[in-house]
């Protein structure tokens, strides 16, 4: 089985494996990723519209697992981070961050991306498992991938952070055209893995429900810190450029026969709007 979804994925930098895991563990899985994001959020009152264009396109709580004991039952489950593993080619491989990402109902599109310039991490064997917490189609903030678009040759940053992102501006920046994306419908279970490299964006919510998503990155064991840029992952356990990344901040995700213990450093209050919004953990 392993080795047609990886020839998938070596083709197209992604795959969806269908079942991996039971539709009532996803049940359990959605209330409680559910509250726990309701916890994070609970200072921020703002309705939709008066959020950014970022931020209307989903709610976003970082290393949810380090606040729930649950959530890092489903972050470091083994049956997902052995499947990242496989596919990557990867032995061993470390969690880079979780997060989940609720496309509140009526939320707008996720605008065509790719993950990997977002990290300073210089090797770029790194995969999303991204987890529907609910069925997902074209009505609901459906994933959708730019077949092969991992191989292209150069990273491009495509600032989804500062507004909607111009779709001629984006082909003209990668070539990649709107028909050639694949969306991908996901019932229960069902689990989507996206290399960091291939470009993807995804459907706005029409409906009057929230899509929960859990979505986990994995980057192989050994990686290294590959320029300056800031990120929460390499500048809290103080990782230089050139060093391996390695700490508990990002602990080894497969194989392992323990959970990871949470951060022996929390996040510093400099950080504090950060964590006010609900996006980091607050202590
Ligand atoms: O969930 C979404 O709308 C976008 C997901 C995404 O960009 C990612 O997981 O890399």
């Amino acid at each position: 089985m392993y080795e047609d979804l990886k020839k998938r994925f070596n083709e197209e930098g992604f795959v969806v494996v269908r079942d991996l895991l039971e539709p009532s563990e996803i049940e359990f899985y959605r209330e409680v990723v559910k509250e726990a994001i309701k916890e994070r959020k609970q200072l921020d009152e703002r309705n939709l519209e008066d959020k950014s264009e970022y931020e209307q396109s989903f709610v976003q709580c970082q290393n949810l697992w380090e606040d729930n004991l649950q959530i890092r039952k489903l972050t470091f489950d083994q049956r997902i981070c052995k499947m990242a593993s496989e596919l990557i080619g990867a032995k061993s491989i470390r969690l880079w961050h979780d997060q989940a990402l609720v496309k509140e109902s009526g939320g707008r599109e996720t605008d065509p991306h790719h993950d990997q310039p977002y990290w300073p991490i210089k090797e770029t064997n790194t995969i999303t498992a991204w987890i529907p917490l609910c069925n997902v189609d074209e009505s609901n903030g459906q994933l959708g991938f730019y077949p092969g678009s991992h191989k292209l040759k150069d990273q491009k940053f495509i600032n989804i952070f500062s507004g909607k992102v111009d779709d001629k501006d984006f082909q003209e920046a990668t070539s990649l055209e709107k028909n050639q994306i694949r969306y991908q419908a996901l019932k229960e279970g069902d689990v989507s893995f996206h290399h960091g490299l291939t470009f993807h964006r995804a459907r706005p919510n029409l409906t009057d429900k929230d899509r929960v998503v859990h979505t986990a990155i994995y980057f192989e064991d050994g990686s290294t810190r590959g320029d300056e840029k800031f990120h929460f992952s390499v500048d809290r356990p103080t990782i230089k450029v050139g060093e391996k990344i390695a700490s508990d901040v990002t602990p080894i995700a497969y194989p392992i026969k323990e959970l990871p213990e949470k951060p022996k450093n929390g996040i510093s209050d400099e950080f504090i709007g950060y964590k006010m919004l609900g996006l980091l953990p607050r202590d």
